[in-house]
């Protein structure tokens, strides 16, 4: 490891190390944690929280031989496998604004005619609420029938847009989340917060590759940050032919 340049570099996971909510292929698996490991620190830092980033990179084991995983855009943080530190979004918006925006999501969502409507609209997590037009619980088919109608639709464009019309002082961000949702978080704790926790470390260069690295897009601002270099990918097989060309890989 002591070979290794002092150099960090940070994946986004659905739509850069997996397809959306999808398991990492062994391809990538074992190219990331042995060749790029092998020459740099390695992170994950996506909007999902921790169970869904443990599913997608097939379990614990594999998980916890990334040097960071930054879950909810690294306001969880953990370390082989224990949560270092963590934000509540409910503390910082307080009971009675976040029932406000509830209210306001779930009346806007009753009105919206889609090809499915599933269950679990809203997802409250630690540091964010994740709200699903579609609903979480909607099968494979379904979500990907929904993307495919939000491209052509804008649902969740329009809705980002009435969201940030009806609340434009709660200090809040409302971000595309991944390929059917809506993330929503503090204005702030967007994936630039994961910057703070490797400040420290005083790294050489960070390395940020996402797919989703358009305003809007919740890559954008990490992206898009002085500290970081930015790598666009379109997709899993994109990132490592990326990865290989930066480097030196044969
Ligand atoms: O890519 C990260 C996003 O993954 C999921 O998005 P979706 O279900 O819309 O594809 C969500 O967990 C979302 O919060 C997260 O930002």
């Amino acid at each position: 490891m002591s070979s290794r340049k002092n150099v960090l570099f940070l994946f986004d996971v659905d739509g850069t190390l997996t397809k959306p909510r999808q398991v990492i292929s062994e391809d990538l698996k074992s190219f990331i944690l042995e060749q790029v490991k092998a020459r740099v620190a390695v992170g994950l830092v996506s909007g999902s929280d921790y169970v869904k980033i443990v599913e997608q990179m097939s379990g614990e084991q594999v998980t916890n031989q990334f040097d960071y995983v930054f879950c909810e855009n690294g306001v969880m943080q953990y370390r082989n496998g224990e949560l270092k530190s963590t934000q509540s979004i409910l503390k910082h918006v307080g009971e009675t604004r976040l029932q406000k925006l509830i209210n306001f999501a779930l009346g806007y969502m009753s009105k919206l005619e889609l090809p499915a409507k599933r269950g679990n609209f809203i997802e409250f997590r630690s540091s964010m609420i994740n709200i699903c037009p579609v609903g979480r619980s909607c099968s494979q088919v379904e979500r990907d029938q929904f993307s495919k109608y939000d491209i052509e639709h804008k649902v969740r464009q329009t809705f980002v847009d009435a969201l940030k019309q009806q609340f434009p002082d709660y200090g809040l961000t409302f971000a595309l989340g991944g390929q059917i949702s809506v993330d929503v978080f503090p204005t702030g704790w967007d994936k630039t917060y994961c910057l703070g926790h490797v400040a420290d470390a005083k790294y050489d260069e960070i390395h940020f590759f996402g797919d989703k690295t358009d305003i809007g897009g919740n890559d954008y601002e990490i992206y898009n940050d002085a500290r970081t270099i930015g790598h666009k990918v379109t997709s899993p097989d994109d990132t490592k032919e990326q990865l290989r060309k930066c480097l030196n890989i044969a």
